[in-house]
């Protein structure tokens, strides 16, 4: 059966520490995702974004929260509300849901949404962990919060709206880090997740990695969902984003590593993050984006 991707948009920056990631969506769009995606022999339906309004037409107090340490938090519930049942829609109708953020808390309206009628795992592509929680953040950006909500760690356990219950810890396997908060890299020790490095990438290879990451995440679930952070990637890949780190994946081991999720069942759920089109140098990191999604849904060579 060829596979169909439903693309929905979540244009929004609330949980990054710089504007410009909203562009996210159109910028993705405009690199020719929908074309990249038919050349690689799956239908594409767009499904618009969701919405998010803009700093340009928040109430003034809310672009400046004065209280609290998590940013945004209420408009990141509103837009994760929406994501999730959009998600959770393409997948009953038989789609592959394949969400353009916005700044990674988008990552738990899909995880909400992908694990809403079926046990999950999830590989987290990305140089962070994104694992921290209000009371550990160093800078309440809930980019860097999104799979400690999903998973209900520390005060999400309270919130409830963020949680995906039906996507277990010893099936989140995350790829790539280079960028670990101390109380992350607690949690990491502490817990059942399995974590590679890039040094881990760099010893074993990304294959043998990869290959190891999908048969943890695949465990005993339904299906899994693929987050790719961009910043994943080296900077010199993958210019445009809001935090770039050193020493990322090349432009090859990306491709390796999205060629090999295709090959294993393909995903449940995907999502592309964290591109800044402010930051970018003639969109070629959206331009990237679209040609690594193509390989995770089964684009080849030959
Ligand atoms: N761990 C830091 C930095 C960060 C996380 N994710 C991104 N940056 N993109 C934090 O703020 O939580
Ligand atoms: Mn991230
Ligand atoms: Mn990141």
């Amino acid at each position: 059966m060829t596979r169909s991707a439903r693309i929905i948009g979540a244009p929004t920056d609330y949980g990054a520490n710089r504007r410009g990631v909203d562009m996210g969506p159109s910028a993705i769009r405009y690199a020719g995702l929908a074309a990249k995606l038919e050349s690689a022999g799956v239908g594409t339906i767009d499904d618009g974004d969701v919405q998010a309004p803009r700093a340009e037409e928040r109430d003034p107090d809310v672009v400046q929260p004065k209280t609290g340490k998590t940013k945004f938090l209420k408009e990141i519930e509103d837009v994760s509300r929406q994501l999730a049942t959009r998600v959770s829609d393409a997948l009953n109708n038989g789609e592959t849901p394949l969400v353009l953020g916005g700044d990674h808390s988008v990552a738990i309206g899909s995880l909400v949404g992908s694990a809403a009628d079926a046990d999950i795992g999830t590989i987290w592509f990305d140089a962070h962990a994104d694992l921290n929680t209000p009371e550990t953040s160093p800078s309440g950006n809930v980019h860097g919060m999104p799979l400690a909500a999903a998973l209900g760690i520390g005060e999400f356990e309270e919130t409830v709206w963020a949680n995906a219950p039906r996507l277990s810890e010893e099936n989140v396997v995350l790829v790539g880090l280079r960028s670990v908060d101390k109380s992350e890299n607690q949690l990491l020790e502490e817990r059942g997740f399995t974590a590679y490095t890039m040094s881990d990438i760099d010893k074993r290879g990304i294959a043998a990695v990869t290959e190891e990451a999908l048969e943890i995440a695949h465990d005993g679930v339904d299906g899994v969902h693929i987050s790719l952070d961009l910043d994943w990637l080296d900077p010199k890949e993958a210019p445009g984003v809001g935090t770039p780190v050193r020493g990322g994946a090349t432009y090859r081991e990306a491709h390796a590593a999205m060629e090999l999720v295709a090959n294993h069942d393909g995903p449940r759920s995907f999502e592309l993050v964290e591109v800044n089109p402010t930051l970018d140098q003639h969109n070629e990191t959206a331009s990237l984006a679209t040609e690594l999604a193509a390989s995770a849904f089964g684009k080849t060579i030959l």
